[in-house]
């Protein structure tokens, strides 16, 4: 039987997919950047001697620190090792093709010299439009830029976390008008933005206002044609955030991974909708913190495969950075960015355009498909010396290649089933191999 449909003004705009060019650009570009920067680069996570564990960029909370006091790092914000080209050469060699900036993080303090507000960069002894130079040096190096907008802000007045009296709806009013402001002079001001990533949207306030959420997915999509909002961004009628009160996703893409991925077995529901996850490299630091020793930090292998397990699944994934207030990057980034970027030359073809393949998981890896090309992504190597294939019904297995074009061995092992050789020489480091199909029914 089913179910009744509740009606909505400001549920889903979209049902299914996005098919249109912008969509897709943003799906095939798969492998993003996040830039956390901001104030907190400064304190690196320190606040008066002590050092605090949690995201740096939240130490204004930990510490407690009044707003006017924090917005006071504004008099030390000089980062004189800030080239943004060299930001965008380095994102370029990682083999990344979006990035994503924060514009303004919950601090308020934002990256381009706003007219609404008195926190910006143009109030620093650096003066630069830190947002200008980077959209323009990465444009330069063909890599879309999307904006990390919070619409939450330490630094104003006007923000409620709920709204409890006549006198909050009136401030919440002024600061929604006031949001409104910096979303339209960020359209219009980098026109070539693609994308819009809402953060900080979670307060009982926004809830109350889903009609605003609905509001500026559509002002920003009159803006700027094309362009893409995450479902962080959006709460329905009902204030219910991400998914609709009839279950439909709202923005564009699902935003909820966060520092985790979808159960290759158990969460597959993630491929009827677009998605785009984000990881940090410690536990959980997205601007820049002092002490990574404080927690575990990936290796490339694991960061690789947490990018190949979202495009698996139908995902994008976006892997952050938090460069130093000097305008440098720490080295563990620079090497990790290295890496990635070695690997992604070699393999990345498994990556760009390349989505859910529909075969069952096997232990050895990942499946990721593009057209009629199927990557198998291999991440355990198997005493065996064999790589076990299940195939879909009405699929048949004519070659396995490496990308060199080494063929390697593969047998029929019962109906649907297949073992495919390894190379004989391990590789060393995860690899690809490609099957070339053939789908009867
Ligand atoms: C938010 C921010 O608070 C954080 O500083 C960082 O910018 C991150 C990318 O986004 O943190 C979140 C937001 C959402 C979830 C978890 C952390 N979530 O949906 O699970």
């Amino acid at each position: 039987e089913p179910k009744k449909e509740i009606p909505l003004k400001y549920g889903a705009t979209n049902i299914g997919k996005r098919q249109d060019e912008a969509m897709k650009r943003f799906r095939d570009n798969r492998l993003g950047e996040f830039i956390h920067w901001g104030l907190y680069a400064i304190p690196g996570g320190e606040w008066k001697g002590k050092v605090y564990n949690g995201a740096a960029e939240w130490l204004k909370s930990w510490a407690q620190v009044p707003a006017s006091e924090w917005l006071g790092l504004m008099k030390q914000w000089n980062p004189v090792k800030f080239d943004a080209r060299q930001w965008a050469r380095m994102a370029k060699e990682m083999g990344v093709k979006y990035v994503k900036i924060t514009t303004k993080h919950h601090e308020g303090f934002c990256l381009w010299p706003s007219r609404y507000s008195e926190y910006t960069v143009a109030q620093t002894p650096f003066k630069k439009d830190i947002l200008g130079e980077l959209v323009k040096a990465y444009n330069d190096e063909g890599i879309d830029v999307h904006f990390y907008f919070s619409v939450m802000d330490w630094s104003h007045p006007d923000y409620r976390y709920e709204i409890s009296s006549k006198e909050d709806s009136v401030a919440f009013s002024r600061f929604l008008t006031f949001t409104d402001n910096q979303l339209k002079e960020l359209a219009t001001r980098y026109p070539t933005v693609k994308d819009f990533w809402f953060d900080g949207t979670w307060d009982a306030s926004i809830k109350k206002n889903g009609w605003w959420t609905a509001h500026v997915e559509q002002m920003l999509k009159n803006l700027v044609p094309g362009a893409t909002v995450n479902s962080r961004l959006r709460a329905d009628d009902y204030g219910k955030r991400h998914f609709d009160s009839n279950g439909c996703l709202m923005g564009d893409y699902e935003s909820g991974y966060e520092r985790r991925l979808p159960d290759p077995l158990e969460d597959l529901q993630v491929t009827k909708w677009d998605w785009e996850a984000c990881m940090t490299l410690p536990e959980n630091q997205w601007g820049y913190h002092k002490d990574w020793s404080l927690s575990y930090v990936k290796t490339p292998v694991e960061v690789i495969d947490r990018i190949v397990h979202a495009v698996s699944m139908g995902g994008n994934m976006v892997v952050n950075f938090g460069p130093q207030a000097d305008g440098d990057f720490r080295s563990e980034e620079k090497e990790l960015a290295v890496a990635l970027g070695k690997w992604m030359k070699k393999y990345g073809e498994c990556i760009y355009g390349c989505g859910y393949a529909g075969w069952d998981k096997r232990d050895w890896g990942y499946y990721t498909r593009k057209g009629q090309e199927i990557y198998m992504v291999v991440f355990n190597c198997p005493y065996s010396g064999f790589l076990d294939v299940k195939v879909p019904k009405g699929t048949k297995i004519e070659k396995a290649a490496l990308p060199d074009g080494q063929e390697l061995k593969v047998v029929e092992t019962t109906r649907n089933e297949y073992n495919v050789a390894m190379p004989s020489q391990n590789p060393g480091e995860p690899f690809i191999i490609k099957l070339q199909i053939k789908e009867t029914s």
